[in-house]
């Protein structure tokens, strides 16, 4: 197995482009594909400023990383999500990285800084913990960056993220979502700019390019993940992928360009109908409390008064 672009020994092979990589070449395609993304999707102008939401994992630190490569020097925010020895690791993944290349760092803490966590907030709304925390993530990572004066918020989604996404909200013909699901969502009131440079590669070349960029990250998986369905929509996924590479680019790619601009009047129509919340004036559909403030009151109670006693 040859090197596709210089020809000298492979250590990875992409079979969705029928092509070989030495280490050096396929890191230079890692920021060719992220270039590309931000490029075709108009995701990110110069001189822009770019709020990276960085969990410790792989994905996040590789595109931290890649942002930089390429010439825009992003900052970062890691959120404490109080899950145990998980987040206490994945915290200090973060934390080692940023420190070793001098990169800006912020930090929230759910328990701290809003007086719940992840696993309280599963108890408290007797839902997976996966909708708590999606929610307080989407919420407070929009809050930093609208704080901040961030332009942008760059999320580590990557292509096998989109496809699982995608075809869930297909099963379920979920059309708000299906408006929303594209690799650019623009800004509006209330609402910074989201996007997603990593949606050309897979988790797989994610996790190489960190070995071979000696980036250290959370390897272990979130142990509430159980019940997160995309997780068996990504071994779906993977098994149609073994039978015909390519598969999974070509389901997001295709809704991209043939099937979106089909979804995006149901989510348009439900961004135009946002009034402020009562509580911290983020967009909301009732004008009440937002979903956020409203998980943090019932998460933040001490379980007794939450259980009625
Ligand atoms: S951290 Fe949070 Fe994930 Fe854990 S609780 Fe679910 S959503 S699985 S990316
Ligand atoms: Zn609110």
């Amino acid at each position: 197995m040859k090197c596709r672009r210089c020809k000298a020994p492979a250590i990875i092979d992409i079979p969705r482009h029928n092509a070989a990589f030495c280490a050096e070449c396929f890191t230079h395609q890692c920021r060719e594909q992220v270039k590309r993304a931000i490029h075709e999707h108009q995701m990110i102008a110069p001189g822009e400023r770019v709020l990276v939401a960085v969990s410790g994992g792989k994905d996040s630190l590789a595109l931290w990383d890649l942002l930089h490569e390429i010439g825009i020097p992003a900052d970062g925010l890691y959120l404490g999500l109080g899950i145990g020895e998980y987040s206490d690791a994945s915290g200090e993944h973060t934390r080692a990285f940023a420190n070793a290349r001098g990169f800006h760092l912020h930090e929230v803490d759910l328990r701290a800084d809003y007086g719940y966590d992840i696993p309280g907030a599963a108890e408290a709304t007797h839902r997976a913990p996966c909708g708590a925390c999606g929610l307080s993530k989407r919420h407070l990572f929009n809050q930093a960056a609208l704080d901040h004066d961030y332009d942008v918020v760059a999320t580590g989604h990557n292509l096998d993220d989109e496809a699982a996404v995608l075809l869930g909200n297909v099963l379920r013909w979920e059309t708000g979502y299906l408006g929303r699901q594209f690799p650019v969502l623009p800004a509006a009131p209330g609402f910074a700019r989201k996007v997603k440079p990593l949606v050309r590669l897979s988790e797989r070349e994610m996790a190489a390019y960190c070995v071979i960029r000696g980036i250290e990250y959370q390897v272990e998986e979130c142990p509430m993940a159980d019940g997160n369905r995309h997780i068996g929509f990504k071994n779906l996924l993977n098994q149609l992928e073994t039978q015909s590479p390519g598969t999974k680019a070509a389901f997001i790619s295709g809704f991209w360009s043939r099937g979106h601009a089909a979804f995006t009047e149901a989510a348009d129509d439900e961004r135009a109908a946002l009034l402020p919340c009562v509580e911290c004036g983020a967009p909301t559909t009732t004008g009440d409390r937002c979903a956020f403030c409203s998980l943090r009151a019932k998460a933040s109670q001490p379980v007794a008064i939450r259980l009625g006693r």
